[in-house]
């Protein structure tokens, strides 16, 4: 743990944001204001400011203008220099002590910038031999290469398609493989024990994109656990709208095939997926329908082997709120041939509905937290963002790997509102959540419109 101790007469901000947190960046998981009094234990005084993730809260009144002072330098570096460490959620307090001579409050402020450093190879930037890249951590650094490689040849130049869709749920099929029955939760058994798991009724298509990885695999430098994830987070950053995920690099390759019956079925009651969840990672009901947010960006392929390619939300190219919209709304057809396992009436032609996300959506549990996603990208964002991270670590003890989040581009940004697809209305909502109205929005203008099927690549 290194310490660095400096007065409030240097220039804090230039101390801080250029010199320290850019070369600590990510690694600064606490921030604590002290007097420099010696005396009896010192005890927070009432003004105390917490700093949780990216938003800062004053509570209290700050009896001094170098409190202000410090309070404004730790808002503007909390946004860019603090982030997550390793954990799901970050977390930072200023706890501000009573010094022993009151009235020389201001003068006597220190700062006092405690640096953890998570792990010991983590500390400042490294060159990395291409070159062009730096990173936290030299263990990141393959990772770029392998990063350019697959959007250019797996993501056709980093598009939100198929190739993406698939990895998001190849993502889930390999972590969700553990729990009371066995299983080592992300850490490639999918790839490496293909002939066994991709045959799992739940697996049905993921053969596709397990092959579709392997010669990534061989060529790079990386195990298949790891890739999975990596390539998962990658093809996320190619959806406007989707948050930027972490990544965590460290997997051990998988010794044994995960056990058949871990990957949920759509068919499956709220019961038994929410009993699957908690019993895979202790994952709460609101943290399944964040997950669920992967819909949004999602088609199938064999709900219904009549029509391939059939979306979940008309948008599927983007990561929107669109699918916790479209599934509240009554279902009235079929897109296909209808009577599949696993299927229910959605509310669009071209577009399918899960049984599975109808009853999350419409189940005491689950229909608030679901609902509350509705044109809120934000709620939405940070939501999966978290229950990603715990997704993909799932098996793995976090402080034995390395966050290589840095390696994962910004997304796109959406910028628009979730509209009632046009021809329907508030009237087509079927309101399940029984504390909150459902949020009013726009129609989209014009005369019913089919949702086109997500082309094959
Ligand atoms: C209750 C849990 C879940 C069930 C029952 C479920 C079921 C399904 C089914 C049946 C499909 C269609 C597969 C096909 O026919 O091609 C699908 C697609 C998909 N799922 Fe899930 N899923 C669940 C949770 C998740 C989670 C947690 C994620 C990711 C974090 C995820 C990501 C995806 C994606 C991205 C697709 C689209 C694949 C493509 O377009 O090729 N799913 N899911
Ligand atoms: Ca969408």
């Amino acid at each position: 743990m290194d310490r660095v101790y400096f007065g409030l007469d240097m220039s804090l901000r230039s101390l801080f944001c250029s010199s320290i947190l850019s070369q600590y960046r990510s690694t600064i998981v606490s921030l604590r204001i002290h007097s420099q009094g010696r005396g009896p234990q010192p005890r927070p005084l009432e003004p105390r400011l917490r700093v949780r993730g990216n938003s800062s809260h004053f509570i209290g009144s700050l009896s001094t203008q170098a409190f202000r002072r410090v309070l404004t330098i730790f808002q503007n570096c909390s946004k860019t220099c603090i982030n997550a460490q390793g954990k799901t959620f970050q977390s930072s307090t200023l706890d501000i002590f009573p010094t022993m001579a009151f009235k020389a409050l201001a003068t006597l402020l220190s700062v006092v910038v405690t640096i953890q450093v998570a792990n010991a190879a983590l500390t400042r930037r490294v060159a990395c031999a291409d070159g062009v890249n730096t990173a936290t951590n030299a263990a990141c650094c393959a990772l770029f290469a392998i990063r350019d490689d697959i959007q250019e040849n797996l993501f056709d130049g980093g598009e939100c398609g198929e190739e993406v869709h698939e990895s998001l749920r190849l993502t889930f099929h390999d972590a969700i493989g553990i729990g009371s029955t066995g299983g080592g939760g992300a850490d490639g058994s999918m790839i490496i024990f293909d002939e066994i798991e991709t045959n799992f009724h739940a697996n049905n298509g993921v053969d596709e994109i397990v092959d579709a990885q392997k010669p990534f695999i061989a060529k790079h430098n990386i195990t298949a656990g790891d890739f999975i994830q990596f390539a998962g987070a990658i093809g996320v950053s190619n959806c406007p709208g989707a948050p930027r995920l972490e990544f965590f690099l460290g997997r051990p390759s998988a010794i044994a095939p995960a056990p058949d019956l871990t990957v949920p079925e759509p068919f499956d009651t709220v019961d038994s997926i929410l009993a699957r969840f908690a019993d895979a990672g202790n994952f709460s009901p609101a943290e399944v329908v964040a997950l669920l947010s992967s819909h949004t960006i999602a088609a199938a392929d064999h709900v219904d082997e009549s029509i391939p390619g059939t979306p979940f939300d008309s948008t599927p190219e983007t990561f929107d709120t669109q699918f916790f919209v479209e599934t509240q709304l009554r279902g009235t057809l079929f897109p296909g041939t209808g009577g599949n396992q696993g299927e229910v009436e959605s509310p669009l032609r071209g577009e399918i509905r899960l049984q599975s996300d109808s009853e999350l959506a419409r189940d005491s549990r689950t229909a608030c937290e679901w609902q509350s996603f509705v044109n809120n990208q934000a709620k939405m964002q940070n939501a999966f963002k978290a229950a990603m991270l715990k997704l993909s670590i799932l098996g793995h003890d976090i402080n034995n790997m390395v966050d290589c989040s840095e390696v994962i581009p910004e997304p796109p940004t959406f910028t628009g509102s979730a509209t009632f697809p046009a021809g329907l209305s508030h009237n087509d909502v079927e309101q399940a959540c029984a504390t909150t109205p459902f949020p009013t929005l726009a129609s989209d203008p014009g005369p019913a419109t089919s949702v086109a099927p997500v082309p094959p690549s």
